[in-house]
């Protein structure tokens, strides 16, 4: 957990270096004044005892392959280390469009089958990631260690940061190596890893220009265009002034993501593979709005002009040269 996992950075790291500079992510107790203020403020924060999850540290692969039962999971297959989300939906919006994943049903046992056979071969010609909403079609031992779940601690934060519902609790079952790059959410989440690390990077909503979001009508809404691995300068320049922060989460530990906070997530070497589960919660209520705006506002307000102006032209061609006219030697 917190110390293992200090210690042994070098162990866990792909060793990959980066072009811009990180600052680590805060580790705090739950009950620390300043993690809490923290979350109220929306800066991320790890949280090392909450106890969210303890009823399921004991979950490896066996374990829910054993116990989760027959239901149906989502598993995506890529040909690199990389799972880049697209929406199913937005698909017939760009014709040259390429799903870079592609997306299978399975039952968990099946998966678990094809996920040691590849660690076995050492097949890394193909990555497989799991990821499924948790639902009432699995097994009741399953049930039970969701129900014992630290919802008091949840429902407790929810209150104070005046958050919606719980949307949706995702299982996260992936191969090391495997990396979710980098984009946001329009939810808030506290990630909980279950088993094995995963490393962090993240980003404030600021970091918007240096990140070049795809369109909102492209399948990769909410992705960056900047591969971090490898940024190309010359396409997307600003990313030569990206700033962020780090962080290594292993079983226990709770990574509170703020909604709009970019995130890059690796499945680091360790046990061969991770389990996570996260919590998503609608946005907090707003009464009164405040100027200036903060940087997660104006995301809001980017994203709703871009989807007003969209759906008015009804051609995403004729967008470009429209936010031209209504800018360029007007507000230039
Ligand atoms: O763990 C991952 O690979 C991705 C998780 C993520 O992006 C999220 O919970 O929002």
């Amino acid at each position: 957990m917190a110390t293992e996992e200090n210690q042994s950075e070098s162990r866990l790291s792909s060793a990959t270096s980066y072009a811009f500079p990180l600052k680590d992510i805060p580790r705090l107790s739950c009950n620390d004044r300043k993690a809490l203020e923290m979350i109220r403020k929306s800066e991320p924060v790890i949280l090392t005892d909450t106890n969210l999850v303890a009823s399921a540290l004991h979950w490896s692969l066996d374990y829910l392959a054993d116990h989760i039962g027959d239901g149906n999971f989502t598993v995506y297959k890529s040909d690199s280390h990389k799972f880049k989300y697209y929406s199913d939906k937005k698909c017939k919006m760009v014709k040259e469009f390429r799903p870079p994943t592609v997306q299978m049903e399975m039952k968990f046992k099946d998966f678990a089958a094809l996920l040691k056979r590849k660690q076995k071969e050492r097949d890394c010609s193909e990555k497989i990631y799991l990821q499924q909403a948790l639902n009432d079609s699995v097994e009741k031992t399953i049930v039970y260690d969701f129900v014992n779940f630290n919802w008091a601690w949840l429902t407790e934060q929810q209150t104070l940061n005046n958050w919606g519902p719980l949307t949706s609790n995702l299982l996260l079952v992936g191969m090391e190596g495997n990396v979710t790059p980098v984009h946001y959410d329009e939810q808030e989440n506290f990630f909980a890893q279950i088993y094995g690390h995963k490393r962090f990077k993240l980003f404030h909503p600021d970091q918007y220009k240096n990140l070049y979001p795809y369109p909102v009508y492209h399948p990769h809404d909410r992705q960056s265009q900047v591969n971090l691995d490898c940024p190309d300068f010359d396409k997307f320049p600003n990313a030569r002034n990206l700033t962020g922060y780090q962080g290594i989460v292993g079983p226990g530990d709770v990574l509170y993501i703020p909604m709009y906070w970019w995130h890059e997530v690796e499945s680091l070497k360790d046990k061969g593979e991770t389990i996570s589960v996260n919590f998503w919660y609608m946005s907090r209520s707003v009464d009164k709005v405040e100027h200036p705006l903060s940087a997660q506002q104006k995301m809001a307000m980017t994203r709703n002009i871009e989807k007003m102006i969209l759906q008015a032209l009804d051609d995403p061609e004729e967008v470009p040269s429209f936010m031209q006219m209504l800018v360029l030697g007007r507000y230039t």
